[in-house]
């Protein structure tokens, strides 16, 4: 496989001034006041960066370290026993999705990035945010001694913790957004039986040299999603003006993303945020993302209370989060996926 893309000479971008921040700790135990304050920067820092990061998440250090260590001994792996893990996989919940194990191939139209990965759906866990999860796409067990023995059941408690600091995200998202009298308007989607939400295991290796392109620019089409990764730096997201940033890495926050899914229920209020990954870094950089996504059947459209107050006027139709899916699949990576779906 060719090498992805080179950024030769560009000059690495300056690294994001000022990261919008949110304690959940403080947003959660503390009074209405300061609930409703943090809702605020939430709707906020959705609207201007699509993006945040969330400090005082309450995921225990020792569970992400665990994470962490058993994905690095899965990538460690010999490329033939991490092939066999991904040959051995469950079929894919969702029509699309392609889970399993992959190297440097991203997409099915010719994406290339300097990364291995696993994509997992996570296709159970009804009802509750604390609901135990199933996995399709896990590895059952590379071979009899190797690490990934207990692969899935560290996967399975991480998403379990991960879902529900996405649905304490989502229900501040909802306050932020004026809906609080329907706070689980976007969690119910997350946390429904059939729930398209997936899990992204990515592993940048150290770069040949540097500004490879480990990820390429592009939205994510979900509602949306919740990054943690070890202390290599790598990830860059889009400014309003079309500039990039730099994220500086944190290990022991996780960074939000708005999706797709979210910018249309919301009417473009929230960004679905450009993002990509460079590997610029001598450590490699191992991330985990939390993908919340609708049920297939779902009807997406900007949401009323929404519409009403900017005169009517709906930017987006109505469509289902398969037929998003669908459409999604046969874009590349850098393509803009929203566009087939705005209003005239
Ligand atoms: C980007 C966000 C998620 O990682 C993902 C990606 C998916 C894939 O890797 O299979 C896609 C990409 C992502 C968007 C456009 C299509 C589909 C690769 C690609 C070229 C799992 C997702 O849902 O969309």
């Amino acid at each position: 496989i060719a090498l992805p893309s080179v950024q030769r000479g560009v000059a690495p971008p300056p690294p994001l001034a000022a990261v919008p921040e949110i304690n959940l700790a403080a947003a959660t135990a503390g009074d209405a006041e300061a609930r409703s304050a943090a809702a605020r920067a939430v709707a906020r820092a959705c609207e201007e960066h699509g993006f945040f990061k969330v400090t005082g998440h309450g995921v225990p250090a020792p569970l992400l370290a665990r994470v962490e260590a058993a994905a690095a001994a899965f990538f460690a792996l010999p490329q033939r026993d991490k092939e066999r893990a991904a040959a051995t996989v469950a079929p894919p919940a969702a029509a699309g999705s392609s889970f399993g194990y992959a190297s440097k191939r991203i997409g099915a139209h010719g994406d290339l990035g300097w990364v291995e990965y696993l994509l997992l759906g996570v296709t159970a866990g009804a009802g509750a945010a604390t609901a135990p999860v199933a996995l399709a796409g896990a590895p059952m067990s590379a071979s009899a001694d190797a690490p990934p023995c207990c692969f899935r059941e560290v996967l399975s408690e991480y998403i379990g913790a991960v879902r529900g600091l996405t649905c304490r995200v989502l229900e501040l998202m909802a306050e932020g957004l004026g809906l609080g009298a329907t706070p689980d308007v976007f969690t119910r989607l997350v946390l429904d039986g059939e729930s398209d939400s997936m899990l992204r295991v990515n592993h940048y290796p150290p770069a040949p040299r540097p500004g490879l392109t480990g990820f390429g620019a592009h939205t994510d089409p979900q509602i949306v999603s919740v990054l943690r990764s070890n202390a290599a730096a790598g990830l860059e997201i889009s400014l309003p003006d079309g500039t990039w940033a730099a994220v500086p890495s944190d290990r022991d926050s996780f960074f939000v993303n708005v999706g797709d899914a979210m910018q249309v229920l919301t009417n473009g209020r929230f960004r679905s945020v450009r993002h990509r990954v460079t590997v610029s870094s001598a450590r490699p950089r191992v991330s985990l993302i939390f993908f919340g996504g609708p049920p297939p059947r779902e009807r997406l459209a900007p949401l009323p209370g929404l519409v009403d107050r900017e005169g009517g006027r709906r930017r987006y139709r109505e469509f289902t989060w398969k037929e998003y899916k669908t459409s999604v699949y046969r874009t590349k990576l850098a393509d803009n996926r929203l566009c087939y779906f705005e209003t005239a």
